[in-house]
């Protein structure tokens, strides 16, 4: 293999954290971290794109470890006066994260792309890496609960996930095109491996892979194709995978990931990394024709993103 560039595909919080230990790992040209923006929505007037925050939050060393999204050593000052001016209080905006938001905000209606505004944006925080989102088109996840379609915003953090899911929706995915760095990680001639963060897949992942051309443009790069799995100890470390799993009648486990991945994408994977704590699980992912390695996922510290960072770049060959 010649070249060692990594194309990174994230949602939030454990796929962030896995991209901050790439980046950690690789020089600002090696790696691409293509962020899901399905998350995103309209608040209060402005722009709010989680999982690109988070990314970017972890990658400038700026995230807040314990909340998992958001900025550390943030404050709510602004929060309490929107309340007090009777605006909706369900999402909560610190007053750190309100000068991105309000920085994205003004630009994009300035007719900045999203490619744009992150590229300025990530580079001021002093992020050497490109953080790219997925498209520079809407997409929306919604989901269907007893209510009806709901935007994933106001499902996961309004409704704090509550209600049972029956169905998820990208709005826009099949009119949006990959953001232009993003089709350019794809068709680089120093590719090297494409690695799946540790996010939900029917929430973080799968709305990149719904973009037109981008589940194929990934199987047909003959590079590795390995996915970091978010299942932990037969369980999810943070958010509704495991509910979401439960729901639709699966098990909570690799297995359930590995078919998401190989039945539901068209074999797509080549390699699952997956924790100790679920061992178990090897024999019957082998059968599936995966080629499994197992090490110890949990990211706590920098030190934890780095080594498992290493270790996926070992599994490439890189
Ligand atoms: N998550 C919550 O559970 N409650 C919140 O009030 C909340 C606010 C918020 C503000 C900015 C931001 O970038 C993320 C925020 N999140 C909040 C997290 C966000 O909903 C999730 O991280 C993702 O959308 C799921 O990946």
């Amino acid at each position: 293999m010649s070249g060692k560039h990594i194309l990174a595909l994230s949602g939030g919080v454990g796929g962030a954290k896995l991209a901050a230990g790439l980046a950690a790992v690789t020089s600002g040209d090696d790696l691409t971290i293509v962020v899901n923006t399905g998350d995103d929505f309209e608040h209060l007037g402005l722009t709010i794109c989680p999982d690109m925050d988070s990314v970017t939050y972890a990658l400038a060393g700026l995230n807040d470890n314990e909340r998992g999204w958001g900025v550390e050593n943030e404050t709510w000052q602004a929060m309490a006066m929107l309340r007090a001016l009777g605006e909706e209080g369900w999402f909560n905006l610190g007053d750190r994260d309100l000068a991105m938001h309000i920085a994205r905000s003004w630009r994009l209606r300035a007719g900045e792309t999203l490619s744009q505004v992150t590229a300025r944006l990530t580079r001021e925080l002093g992020i050497d890496h490109a953080v790219v989102p997925m498209s520079d088109d809407l997409v929306r996840t919604q989901v269907l609960t007893d209510a009806g379609w709901i935007d994933f915003q106001r499902w996961f953090v309004g409704n704090q996930c509550a209600d049972k899911v029956f169905d998820v929706r990208f709005e826009g995915a099949q009119r949006a095109r990959p953001a232009p760095e993003f089709r350019a990680a794809l068709e680089r001639d120093d590719l090297a491996a494409i690695v799946l963060c540790p996010s939900n897949p029917f929430l973080s992942v799968d709305p990149i892979l719904s973009i037109p051309g981008v589940r194929d443009a990934l199987a047909e790069r003959q590079v590795p194709l390995i996915a970091v799995s978010p299942i932990i100890g037969g369980s999810a470390v943070k958010g509704p995978l495991a509910k979401m799993l439960a729901e639709r009648g699966q098990v909570v486990n690799n297995l359930a990931i590995a078919r998401h991945y190989q039945d539901h994408w068209g074999d797509l994977l080549d390699c699952l990394l997956i924790d100790h704590a679920d061992e178990a699980d090897v024999p019957v992912l082998q059968a599936r024709g995966l080629t499994v390695a197992v090490t110890r996922t949990l990211m706590r510290e920098a030190a934890d993103r780095e080594r498992l960072a290493k270790e996926v770049l070992a599994i490439a060959g890189i």
